[in-house]
Parts: C-alpha cells; sequence; structure tokens
C-alpha cells in the first residue's frame, strides 16, 4: 500500500516528522515506506483486516532529498497529552528495523491541537528571573562535588559558602537521591536553611535544585516535602524518570521551577546517524514542563557544538504554541575561563554551572565562587578577562590553573 506520496502537502492536521534515513539493502524510497509503515498502521506484510478507512490514517512519506526523509502523520494516529504513546509511533520500533542501517528523527513538529493538549512550563525563564530578581544577566550556578559522598551537613556548609560568594543557584548532581551518607529530606532542610539565611542577610533570592529523581510515587512526596520547607524548585532527571514521571510531576501544579537535567541523553542523541536529536528532546522536555533544561556548553566537556547549543536555547525560548519558555543550563567542564566566551555565545538567557570549576579552585570553594563572579562581571562589563584578573586574585588563580 502507497506510504510514499511525494506529491503529498503536509497539512494543519499532520505531524511532520524529519528523519536521517540509511537504507540496508534496499532503495532509500523503500526503506522509507517501510518506516513510514511501522510507525504508523501498517507492519511487513499486507494484513486482511486492512480497509480503505484505515489506509487514510498511514502515514506519507512526502519529501526524501538525499538522506532526509519527510513523513507526515494524521494527528488522530496519536493521543493528545500522550508523549509516551507518541514517541512509541515515531521514535519507536523503526530504530530496530532490518530495513535501517541508520536512522535518526531530527526534527517533530506537532500541529498546534496536538501541542495544545500539553501543559507547558508552569514555571517559566521568565518566572525564574522574577523570582530571583536576576532580569539581565545569566545566572551563575554549582552543583556540589564530589557527585556522591558529601553529607547534608557538609553540604549545608558549602551552600552558605558558594551562595555567599556570589552563586545563585546550587543543585544536587544528577545521581544524588537518598542514600545512607546523605537522605533527601535531611539534605533539603539544611540546604534550604542556608537559602532562607541569604535572604535574611543580604536580600537575595538564591535557588536549590534538589534531585527527586526516582519513582514516581516517592518523587510526588519528594516535591510535596520540598515545598512544605519552602524550596522554590525540584530537580528531575527528564529521561531516567521518563515521560510519563515528567508529565505526572507537572501535572501536580507544584508551582516550582521544574530543573530538568538530561543524563543518559547522549546515549541516543550524541550519534549524527542514528537515534534523537536533543532538539527532539527538547521539545518533549518543553511540553511536558521543564522550568529550565541542560543544553549543552559548547566549550566544555560534553559533545554539542555552537550550532546544536545555539539552536536548542533558540527553540527553549522560541514561541511555542504560546507555551512559556525554558531556561538554558550550561553544565559541564565549565569554569572561570571558559564564562566569558559562553556568554558571547549564549547570551544572558543561560544558567552557567560549574562544578569542578568551583570545588576544583586552587584556594577552596569561596574562592571557586568568587572566580566565577569575578569572570561574569568581567564579560558583562566587556573588560578582557587577564586584565581583570590583574585586580581579581581568585580569578588570577583560577585562570592560572584552567586557562
Ligand atoms: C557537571 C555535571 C553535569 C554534566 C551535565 C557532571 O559537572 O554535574 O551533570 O556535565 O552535562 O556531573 O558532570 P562539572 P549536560 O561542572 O564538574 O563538569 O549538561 O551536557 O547534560
Ligand atoms: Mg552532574
Amino acid at each position: 500500500m502507497g506510504y510514499v506520496d511525494l506529491k503529498y502537502k503536509p497539512t494543519e492536521n499532520d505531524m511532520v516528522c524529519s528523519f536521517y534515513l540509511e537504507p540496508e539493502g534496499i532503495s532509500l524510497e523503500k526503506a522509507a515506506e517501510d518506516i513510514a509503515a511501522e510507525s504508523s498502521i501498517g507492519t511487513w506484510t499486507e494484513v486482511v483486516t486492512m480497509s480503505s478507512r484505515i489506509k487514510r490514517m498511514g502515514a506519507k512519506v512526502f519529501s526524501i532529498r538525499k538522506n532526509i526523509v519527510k513523513v507526515a502523520y494524521p494527528q488522530e494516529l496519536f493521543e493528545k497529552g500522550n508523549i509516551p504513546q507518541i514517541l512509541s509511533s515515531v521514535a519507536g520500533n523503526i530504530f530496530g528495523m532490518k530495513a535501517v542501517k541508520n536512522l535518526r528523527l531530527l526534527d517533530v513538529e506537532l500541529p498546534e491541537e496536538l501541542a495544545r493538549s500539553f501543559k507547558g512550563p508552569e514555571v517559566g525563564l521568565d518566572d525564574v528571573r522574577r523570582i530571583t530578581g536576576i532580569h539581565d544577566r545569566p545566572l551563575l550556578g554549582t552543583i556540589y562535588k564530589p557527585k556522591l559522598g558529601l553529607s547534608p551537613k557538609e553540604m549545608e556548609k558549602e551552600a552558605y559558602i558558594v551562595y555567599s560568594n556570589g552563586i545563585d543557584w546550587s543543585k544536587d548532581d544528577e545521581n544524588l537521591a537518598s542514600m545512607e551518607f546523605n537522605k533527601f529530606e535531611e539534605r533539603v532542610v539544611r540546604v534550604l536553611s542556608v537559602v532562607d539565611r541569604i535572604k535574611s542577610e543580604e536580600g537575595r533570592t538564591v535557588i536549590y535544585a534538589p534531585n527527586i529523581t526516582g519513582p514516581v510515587d516517592r518523587m510526588r512526596e519528594r516535591a510535596e516535602f520540598v515545598k512544605e520547607q519552602g524550596g522554590r524548585c525540584i530537580m528531575v532527571d527528564v529521561l531516567t524518570i521518563g515521560w510519563s514521571a515528567l508529565q505526572y510531576i507537572r501535572k501536580q501544579n507544584f508551582g516550582k521551577i521544574i530543573h530538568g537535567h538530561r543524563a543518559m541523553h547522549a546515549a541516543i542523541t550524541r550519534n549524527r546517524k542514528h537515534g534523537i536529536s536533543m532538539l527532539v528532546l527538547a521539545k518533549f522536555a518543553r511540553l511536558a514542563g521543564v522550568s529550565a533544561l541542560h543544553t549543552g556548553t559548547i566549550f566544555g566537556k560534553m559533545e554539542g557544538g555552537r550550532d546544536d547549543v545555539v539552536a536548542l536555547n533558540r527553540f527553549l525560548k522560541s514561541d511555542f504554541f504560546g507555551m512559556k519558555k525554558v531556561m538554558p543550563i550550561a553544565s559541564g567542564g565549565l569554569h572561570p575561563a571558559l564564562i566569558p566566551k559562553l556568554v558571547n555565545a549564549l547570551g544572558n538567557d543561560v544558567i552557567i554551572n560549574c562544578g569542578g570549576g568551583l570545588w576544583g579552585h586552587p584556594q577552596g570553594s569561596a574562592a571557586g565562587a568568587r572566580a566565577m563572579k569575578q569572570s561574569l562581571d568581567s564579560a558583562l562589563k566587556g573588560i578582557p578577562l587577564q586584565k581583570y584578573a590583574e585586580s581579581h586574585e581568585e580569578l588570577r588563580m583560577a585562570l592560572k590553573k584552567w586557562a
């Protein structure tokens, strides 16, 4: 049955997916037909129960240019408000088909009706700026390091040091949950007491992002605990908790910033020929309702070049069915020597996270925080970093170690 119609023009009723496709042993057109079938209504052979009514629901390959294949799916194939089902269709079986040597889902363009069936962020980029009172510069963030092992008491002590030396936002590491050496509840109480202390001592509203990642019932309990303790933010590892859990947490309308970490993304986003682009994951994360999302650093330790990161951040801040904007987070291998060029590349709408780049400072964590702040100040004032370091000792020491 025909799943290829190169004259077809997608309508506003269609969801359009763009794929990079390399066929295996068959023509590109045949492979395109096979993925359109398998990702919509078909299977490997004709079936007696197929009817003209059902055939009309089939996906249509409407463009094949080099290895880029575009497929239009009538939105009746998808359940409104259901990310798992959409991905099970267009990002499911097709990656494993023998007809495919390589397949990467590059982009998903949702029809308005389907897109608006999702909540989007309850708390977005503009709210983050309103809550923190930081309107015209990047936010300075950090991740407590070592990534596992610190006690709640040690984190409390470090929290006061880093916040009182210029950090705006701190987070648990992606693999910290609630372990014998660091129980979630004690950690939250202790670090939030520092947030309150900074508020009373300096008038600054700083953010702590406790990682609630876990089974969905435990995540709900933890989010409620953070709310009871007056926390303003919760952190989840978007991919390891799963799309259903992310939608569930958003649906609770906790009124909190949802800090979206993307641990595990590179298992499916990194191969340029096979898997799913980070843009697709970012689209679904925004539909699901994260407030802030890790999108890469260009210059740090993780893969993700300038074009990718700029495009991701542009999407997160773009007009997307009237949904709130999402704050990009740059994290991974960053340190003070990289902050000015990061700001130059990404602008002000970004949370700049340094973990090792703070706690690795030769003079300790207070100096590490100050060096980050001084580096950002040099960028905002347009003063060359090396020159600014001449009169800022902590920055000078950081550049000496890492520049
Ligand atoms: C960074 C980090 C971040 C990853 C995230 C880590 O620590 O906390 O989770 O970099 O990467 O555990 O490595 P450092 P991405 O600052 O010490 O590198 O944002 O690309 O998902
Ligand atoms: Mg981490």
